[in-house]
C-alpha cells in the first residue's frame, strides 16, 4: 500500500451547499470522497459531491488547450501548447479592444465555481476584465433574479445581511411548509434537508406545494398539495383570504412590523374589484382543490411557529416577483417573521452574515456596462440597436455553459455565431465550449486549495489533494499569465500566488487558529441559531429597516412607480390553445445545472423523460415510454415520455441541464429543456421564467 492521505475538501458548487467533505488519496490518486468526520451531525454531503472522482478522471476531461479548426459548433479543434493558446487569446483580446473598445467584451458564466474566496469563476473574470480596461457584465441571476429584485422593496437594501435563517432553527418549528422547494434534491446547504427530516420524524407536519411529486414529497413531506406552475400568488391570496375570514391573522404583529397590509386586505376581500380571492376563485386558476387550500390556511394560521420556506422555483415564473412578495405577506400575517422556528424573509439562501473572511476583490472602476443575464443572447444579437448599452464583439465565458443553461438554445447558438471572438475556460468540451475559438483546460476544486463560504455561519477549507490532471491550470494562473501578456500582470496578481492570496485572506479573517482551520476544514461561527429580522421584530422603533417607512412594506410606492401594483397581486401566465400544456424544468438530483450531464453513471440514474399525467397522455393517444414530440414557439424536441400520476394534469416536466443534441432537421433529441424556453423575462425584474413555458405534445 502506497502513501495515503485524508484531507478536508468542499464542493465549490452552486447548490448552496458547500458541504464539509473528506478526500481519500492514495499515491497521488483520488480514491474516494466522503463526509468530513469532524462535521456537525446534521451536515451531510450528497451524491454529486461523493461521486466527483468520476468527473476528475473522466475520459472526456480536457487535457490540453484547444483552438477551433472547423466551423463554430462543429466540435473540430486542434490541440495546441499553452504558449500558443495564451498568445492567441491575448492577441484576440487586444485586437477587439483596439477596434471596438473593451466594453465590446461580454463576460458570461459564474456558476461553475462560485463559493470560493479565490477560485471563484465570476470574481476572477470580473477582476481580469476590469484590469483589461472594462467590459460588459451580466447582472441579476438565473437563480433568484425576481426575488433579489423585490427584496429591497420589502425589507430595504439591507435585506442582504438581515433576512434568512440557520437550518438549526427549524428544530423549533411545529409546521414546515415547503412552497415550491425540493430540498431533498436542491439542498441549499448541507443541513436543511436533514433538519426537516428530523422534524418530520418527531411528528412535525411537513407540507410541500408543487405541481409534481418531487423527491421532497417522497422523502421529507407528509402532504402534497398540487398547484399549476406560476399560480402560487393566487393560491397564497386564497390562503390569506381564509386566514382573514377565520380571524387567524396577528393584527398587532402586522401593525407593529409593516405598512400597507390594509391595502392588501382590500384586494384579498375583493372590496375594489368585486372579486374576493376565495379558495373557489383560486381553484379556477391553480387547479388546487378548495379543501386543500382551506386545510393549508387553517394549519398555517393555527400552528406556531411555522416555517414557510419558498423555493426559488416560484419566482422563476412570469409574475414570480409577486409570489415572493405574497409569501412575505403570509409570513407577516401569521406573525412568523423574526421568531425562532418561523421564517425570516422569503429566501432559502442564508443571507445572514458569514464569518468574516475576505475574498478576491474586484476593482470598482471602471464600472462595467450591464445587461440582464436572462437576456444575454438578445443583447449580443441586438446590441445598441436593440437599446442594449453596448455592441458585443467577443464573449469570455468562464465557469458557465450558457448555450445549454440559458433559455432558447437556438438563439444562444446564433449569439455565439455572431461574435468575432469567443473564449472559454472549462474542464469539458461543453456545447458552449464547442462554439468558442479557444478553450483553456482548467483544474477542478480538488486540484487547488480554497476557502469556501457555505452560506451558513461557517467557513470551510478545501485542500488541494491531487496534482492537476493533464495540462489543466487554475483559472487564477491562466488569468495571471494572460494579464502578464497584456501588460497588467502586477495589477491583477498584486504579486501573489494563489497560496499567498489564501494566506492573506485568512490573516485578515476572524479565524483564530488558521492551522487548526486547515486541519479540520471547518470553522464554526459562535451562533448557530440565527434568525433574521429578530432584532427588528423585537423592537421595530429601535432597529428600523432601511425602507422608507422603516418597516416591512407590503404596499410599496416605489414598486408601484415601476408600473405594477403597490401590493402583491396575481398576474398570471396561462398556456394558449396552440400550446396548451404548462412545462416546468426543475433542477435534477443527479446534475448540478448542466454538470454531470455528460456522464452515463449520472444520466442513467435519472433517465431524461417528459413527465406527463395519464389524463393528458390518454387525450393524445400517447403510451408510456413512447417517443413524443414536444413543441414550443422556440423549438422542437423528441423524447420518450414517462406517464405518471406524479405530475398534475395540464403540466409536463423535463428536468433541466441536459446538453442539447440538435439534428440536421433542427429537432433536439437529448431532452435539453432550453430548446423550448424563451428569453422574454418576467417583469419588472427582467428575470428567468423557466417554469412558465407553454408547449404542445404529440405522438412522434
Ligand atoms: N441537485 C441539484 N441541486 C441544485 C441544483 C441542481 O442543478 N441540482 N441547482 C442549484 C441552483 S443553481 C439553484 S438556483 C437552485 C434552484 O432551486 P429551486 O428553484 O427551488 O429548484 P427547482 O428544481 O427549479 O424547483 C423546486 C421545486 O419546485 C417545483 N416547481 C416548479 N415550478 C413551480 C411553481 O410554479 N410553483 C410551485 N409551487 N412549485 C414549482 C419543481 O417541480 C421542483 O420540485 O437549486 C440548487 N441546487
Ligand atoms: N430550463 C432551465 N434552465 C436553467 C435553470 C432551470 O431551472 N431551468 N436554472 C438556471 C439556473 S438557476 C442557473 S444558476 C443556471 C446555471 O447555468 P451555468 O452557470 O451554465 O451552470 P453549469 O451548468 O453548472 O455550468 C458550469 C460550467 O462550469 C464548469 N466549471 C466547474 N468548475 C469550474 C472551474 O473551477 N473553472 C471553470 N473555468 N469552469 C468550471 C463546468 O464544467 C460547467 O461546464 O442555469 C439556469 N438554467
Ligand atoms: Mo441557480
Amino acid at each position: 500500500m502506497g502513501e495515503s492521505i485524508h484531507l478536508p475538501v468542499s464542493c465549490n458548487k452552486d447548490c448552496g451547499a458547500g458541504c464539509p467533505l473528506m478526500a481519500d488519496v492514495v499515491e497521488g490518486r483520488l480514491l474516494r470522497i466522503r463526509d468530513n468526520p469532524l462535521r456537525a451531525t446534521h451536515m451531510k454531503g450528497c451524491v454529486r459531491g461523493y461521486q466527483m472522482t468520476r468527473v476528475v478522471y473522466h475520459p472526456q476531461r480536457l487535457s490540453s488547450p484547444l483552438v477551433r479548426s472547423g466551423p463554430r459548433g462543429s466540435g473540430k479543434f486542434r490541440e495546441v501548447n499553452w504558449d500558443e493558446a495564451l498568445q492567441i487569446v491575448s492577441d484576440g483580446l487586444q485586437r477587439i479592444r483596439a477596434t471596438w473598445g473593451p466594453e465590446s467584451v461580454l463576460r458570461l458564466g459564474g456558476s461553475g465555481s462560485c463559493r470560493g474566496a479565490l477560485h471563484n469563476t465570476a470574481l476572477l473574470t470580473r477582476r481580469f476584465l476590469s484590469r483589461f480596461g472594462g467590459y460588459t457584465d451580466i447582472t441579476g441571476s438565473y437563480s433568484s433574479g425576481a426575488e433579489s429584485f423585490v427584496a429591497p422593496y420589502l425589507f430595504g437594501p439591507g435585506y442582504v445581511r438581515r433576512t434568512g435563517i440557520d437550518a438549526a432553527t427549524l428544530s423549533h418549528s411545529r409546521l414546515i411548509v415547503l412552497w415550491g422547494a425540493n430540498l431533498a434534491d436542491t439542498r441549499f446547504g448541507s443541513e436543511l434537508a436533514p433538519r426537516i427530516l428530523e422534524q418530520r420524524r418527531r411528528g412535525v407536519p411537513v407540507i410541500a406545494i408543487d405541481p409534481r411529486r418531487s423527491r421532497t414529497i417522497e422523502d421529507l413531506a407528509d402532504r402534497w398539495i398540487s398547484v399549476l406552475p406560476g399560480t402560487d400568488t393566487a393560491l397564497m391570496a386564497a390562503v390569506l383570504y381564509v386566514l382573514l375570514s377565520d380571524d387567524l391573522v396577528d393584527r398587532s404583529f402586522i401593525s407593529k412590523c409593516s405598512v400597507g397590509f390594509e391595502v392588501l386586505e382590500r384586494y384579498v376581500r375583493g372590496l375594489d374589484d368585486g372579486q374576493p380571492k376565495t379558495p373557489a376563485w383560486a381553484r379556477g386558476i391553480c387547479a388546487t382543490p378548495q379543501e386543500a387550500i382551506v386545510e393549508l390556511a387553517r394549519r398555517y394560521g393555527r400552528i406556531k411557529p411555522a416555517a414557510l420556506i419558498p423555493g426559488l422555483s416560484i419566482q422563476r415564473t412570469i409574475g414570480g416577483e409577486e409570489a415572493i412578495r405574497m409569501s412575505v405577506a403570509l409570513q407577516l400575517a401569521t406573525g412568523n417573521i423574526g421568531i425562532l422556528g418561523g421564517s425570516s424573509g422569503s429566501n432559502v439562501w442564508g443571507r445572514l452574515p458569514e464569518p468574516r473572511c475576505p475574498q478576491l476583490p474586484v476593482p470598482s472602476l471602471p464600472r462595467p456596462a450591464q445587461i440582464p443575464v436572462y437576456c444575454w443572447p438578445d443583447a449580443v444579437l441586438q446590441g445598441k440597436a436593440g437599446s442594449y448599452p453596448t455592441d458585443i464583439k467577443a464573449i469570455y465565458s468562464v465557469g458557465g455553459n450558457y448555450i445549454s443553461t440559458g433559455s432558447d438554445v437556438h438563439k444562444n447558438i446564433r449569439a455565439f455565431e455572431s461574435v468575432e471572438l469567443a473564449i472559454s475556460h472549462d474542464y469539458f468540451l461543453t456545447p458552449t465550449a464547442c462554439y468558442c475559438d479557444v478553450v483553456l483546460p482548467v483544474t477542478t476544486y480538488l486540484e487547488r486549495g480554497d476557502i469556501v463560504y457555505p452560506n451558513t455561519n461557517h467557513l470551510l477549507y478545501s485542500h488541494k489533494v491531487i496534482e492537476p490532471v493533464g495540462q489543466g491550470r487554475n483559472d487564477y494562473d491562466i488569468f495571471c499569465q494572460l494579464a502578464d501578456r497584456l501588460g497588467f500582470g502586477q495589477a491583477f496578481s498584486e504579486g501573489r500566488s494563489a497560496e499567498q492570496w489564501l494566506e492573506h485572506f485568512m490573516a485578515d479573517s476572524e479565524i483564530p487558529d488558521v492551522d487548526e482551520f486547515r486541519r479540520i476544514g471547518i470553522y464554526t461561527g459562535a451562533e448557530q441559531e440565527r434568525c433574521g429580522l429578530s432584532e427588528f421584530v423585537s423592537d421595530p422603533q429601535a432597529h428600523p429597516l432601511d425602507t422608507p417607512s422603516g418597516k416591512i412594506e407590503i404596499a410599496s410606492k416605489a414598486y408601484a412607480d415601476l408600473g405594477f401594483t403597490d401590493i402583491p397581486s396575481w398576474r398570471g401566465y396561462q398556456p394558449t390553445l396552440e400550446y396548451p400544456l404548462y412545462l416546468i424544468t426543475p433542477h435534477a438530483r443527479f446534475r448540478i445545472n448542466s454538470q454531470y450531464a455528460n456522464d452515463p453513471w449520472f444520466v442513467l440514474r435519472e433517465k431524461q423523460r417528459l413527465w406527463m399525467n395519464p389524463r393528458d397522455a390518454e387525450a393524445r393517444g400517447i403510451e408510456d415510454q413512447r417517443v413524443v414530440e414536444v413543441e414550443s414557439p422556440q423549438g422542437k424536441m423528441r423524447i420518450p415520455v414517462r406517464i405518471t400520476e406524479g405530475i398534475m394534469p395540464g403540466v409536463v416536466c423535463l428536468l433541466a441541464g441536459m446538453w442539447p443534441r440538435i439534428g440536421a432537421d433542427g429537432i433536439e433529441t437529448a431532452g435539453a429543456a432550453n430548446v423550448l424556453t424563451s428569453t422574454v423575462p418576467t417583469q419588472p425584474s427582467q428575470s428567468s421564467r423557466t417554469h412558465s413555458v407553454a408547449v404542445q405534445v404529440r405522438p412522434a
